[in-house]
């Protein structure tokens, strides 16, 4: 049973014990109102503890349950909180490091609440897509008021215990023994007579609450315009504001069941799994050992090397950090600082820190100042040639058992391991700019990267608070080789009839971040251009339209050239649609005797983003990928690929692979339809009516 019962001097004490964190799982439930009954039954014991082992109180409902039969099998949470407020004898939740979601639902259900500093309390559930399903939005808004518990609900952000000492959610906060301070307390009720009192009973005091729950409204309609989620939970919290706590619970239980099946909540749900999927190596064991990573070394003080710097020495790790020249360093390291400036100015760092961080930083000109380093991140340029020089130095000076890094973008990882005698120690990191602000870690396993080695980077990641996906070897890795096909269909796209801003339109309506060309304008079109020279050489055969080609050969670079395929106007970064290059486009069009036509936004969402779907499953066909999430979270949270939708593979599944396969099929048909080789996993899936997540 995940719990534990055991008497004291005429307390109960009801310990969940459903590691890690005490998710309400069934056996956890019925071993909850097991221990409440049995000490009703008890004439010995007058008051009932409820507290958590181990590192949480409760961290919520279980949600490796999720979507099993056990989730809904009673008795249900909303059961068990019941049967602790109706208990006669009184109950106190002791709360210590997380009371989350459900856990947090529990507690308010109990007639007393004891927490320690330092707890995380939050209502997480709208970070799902759903809302608090056993009575959040009724309980909260009761114990702590209107104001605060909407902030919290519609937020699902978590908030430190001693936060809420005077909110009316805790009858003490208890900076000592937690349990002694339990025990005390529960004697202490244990001699009142009843009834105790229940947090449903109390009023919801607020001098307009019509107004506030409407101005409410209308700044959650505001920025949550893709989620349905946020504004339910103000209707559930009017619902018990206005109509009382029962009819407001059964309400909440409906927003609850509709929530849970919309397309936005799966998609959620799915980050939220796939997150946390994506840290497991299918044959990395989770006790691999790891190596202790104390200092690290960072080669290149440019733009990606500092971005890299930073995200170590943000976690606490100094770092080393190396360049060929004293003005390149010295460039590197102001524009570090100027990035803490920036922060402090807007108050996200305490100015003193600014320091502390800059003190982690030992600038060298020496590769000899990276012998004791545990981990050496190069960031040099994306040239092989460049990359054996360093490898080849990196060999002489690292420490054995140093890992060794590569940031490439693109290059052959198992290459760049073969310039060292320990290619077992050799790893791809690859970060996206800017490296100390995008989420995404490519961590790229070469054929012979010891297994340690990849589990101490995976940790690392989690550390430096990275969401780190591992890629086998090929060009592009994951991300990047997908968005190669994406590109190659907006190109032939501009051939075929398009033009740039129609694209960028469409596929930003479905929900990316940026279209192609505003991503590109921004990125420079000068580095895609030699990319696809590169590949012009190594896949001769790949057909490509040279549209883009044709746009550089004027020098268009994008915003830094104050004109790509939008113009800008200095100081400004609106992407203006350009007639010039319109004209270059109808122009290319004609001297490749392609017949422009009307191409329907729906058309051009559908090639973008299943041509990400198609590199997708030759990735997973490949074993680039071990799984579809992991594809999915590198478009999440590398790509501004939208949220909402859960990513590309998961996308795909919900359109149904049936229906993903006949459109390609079509495309494959038209103009350019070379560059449709269906992945033969499409077609067996939806032979299968299967996705690509199950
Ligand atoms: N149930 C089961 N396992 C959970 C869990 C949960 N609720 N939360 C986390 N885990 C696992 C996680 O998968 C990982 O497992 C390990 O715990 C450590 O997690 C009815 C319906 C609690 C703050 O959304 O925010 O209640 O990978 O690495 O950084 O209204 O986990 O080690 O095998 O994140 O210390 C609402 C989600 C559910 C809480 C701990 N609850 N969890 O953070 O560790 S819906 C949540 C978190 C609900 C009710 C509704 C965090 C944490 P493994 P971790 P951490």
């Amino acid at each position: 049973m995940a719990v534990d019962y055991t008497t004291h001097d005429g307390v109960a004490v009801i310990t969940l014990n459903n590691p890690p964190v005490n998710g309400l799982g069934l056996s956890t439930r019925a071993g909850i109102v097991d221990g409440i009954e049995r000490a009703q039954n008890d004439p010995s014991i007058k008051a009932i503890v409820l507290t958590g082992a181990g590192k949480a109180f409760s961290g919520g409902a279980d949600i490796t349950e999720f979507n099993t039969p056990k989730a809904t099998q009673e008795p249900t949470l909303a059961t068990v909180i019941k049967v602790v407020e109706s208990s006669a004898k009184p109950v106190i939740a002791a709360i210590h490091s997380v009371a989350m979601g459900g856990g947090l639902e529990l507690a308010l259900g109990a007639h007393y609440r004891i927490a320690a500093p330092g707890a995380q309390i939050a209502l997480p559930e709208v970070k799902l897509g759903i809302l608090p399903g056993a009575g959040g939005t009724q309980r909260l808004p009761r114990a702590i008021g209107l104001e605060a518990s909407l902030n919290m609900i519609v937020s699902g952000a978590p908030v430190l215990s001693e936060k809420l000492a005077d909110s009316g959610l805790f009858d003490e906060v208890a900076p000592g023994d937690l349990a002694e301070a339990a025990l005390a307390f529960a004697r202490k009720v244990g001699a009142k007579e009843g009834p105790h009192p229940r947090v449903r009973d109390r009023q919801i005091e607020h001098p307009n609450a019509a107004g506030f729950i409407q101005f409410a409204r209308n700044t959650v309609s505001a920025m949550a315009k893709n989620f349905p989620a946020p504004l339910k939970c103000i209707d559930a919290v009017e619902a018990g504001v206005q109509n009382g706590f029962d009819k407001g619970l059964a309400f909440e239980r409906e927003c609850f069941i509709a929530l849970v099946q919309t397309p936005e909540s799966h998609a959620l749900r799915h980050a939220f799994f796939g997150e946390r999927a994506a840290s497991k190596i299918p044959d990395v064991p989770a006790d691999t050992p790891v190596r202790d990573i104390a200092q690290v070394a960072v080669i290149g003080a440019g733009t990606m090397g500092g971005g890299i710097a930073m995200n170590f020495i943000n976690a606490g790790i100094p770092v080393t950090l190396l360049e060929t020249k004293q003005d390149a360093l010295d460039r590197g390291l102001a524009t570090i600082r100027k990035n803490y400036e920036a922060s402090v100015k807007k108050g996200k760092l305490k100015p003193e820190a600014l320091d502390q961080r800059m003190a982690l930083i030992t600038p060298t000109l020496s590769y000899d100042d990276l012998k004791h380093a545990d981990l050496i991140v190069e960031a040099v340029f994306e040239e092989l040639g460049v990359k054996e020089q360093v490898f080849r130095r990196l060999d002489e000076v690292a420490k054995p058992g140093a890992i060794l890094a590569s940031n490439t973008s693109t290059l052959d990882v198992d290459r760049i391991a073969a310039f060292t005698k320990r290619p077992q120690d050799v790893v791809g990191m690859h970060f996206f700019s800017p490296a100390n602000v995008m989420k995404l870690l490519e961590v790229v396993r070469g054929k012979d990267t010891a297994k340690d080695v990849l589990a101490t980077v995976m940790k690392l990641a989690k550390k430096i608070r990275k969401t780190a996906v591992v890629s086998g070897v090929c060009d592009g890795f994951i991300g990047n080789r997908m968005i190669e096909q994406y590109i190659r269909q907006a190109l032939f796209m501009l051939e075929e009839g398009a033009l740039p801003a129609q694209v960028d339109k469409a596929i930003e309506k479905f929900g990316f971040a940026m279209g192609p060309f505003r991503m590109s304008d921004l990125a420079g079109n000068d580095i895609g251009w030699a990319i696809r020279k590169r590949r012009y050489q190594e896949h001769p055969d790949m057909h490509y339209s040279k549209i883009a080609d044709r746009l550089c050969e004027t020098g268009r670079f994008g915003q830094k050239t104050g004109g790509g395929w939008y113009d800008y106007k200095a100081g400004d970064r609106t992407a203006y649609p350009s007639k010039v290059v319109d004209e270059m486009i109808g122009a290319f069009s004609k001297e490749a005797n392609a017949e422009r036509r009307k191409i329907s936004d729906e058309e051009i969402v559908e090639r973008l983003v299943f041509a990400l779907v198609n590199e997708g499953a030759k990735i997973l066909e490949e074993g680039i990928a071990s799984k579809a999430s992991d594809i999915d979270m590198v478009y999440l949270t590398g790509y501004g690929f939208p949220l909402y939708r859960g990513g590309p593979m998961l996308y795909a599944d919900t359109v149904g692979l049936y229906n993903v396969e006949r459109a390609i099929g079509r495309y494959a048909a038209r103009p350019n339809g070379d560059a449709w080789q269906l992945a033969p996993s499409i077609a067996k899936l939806a032979a299968q009516g299967r996705g690509f997540n199950g």
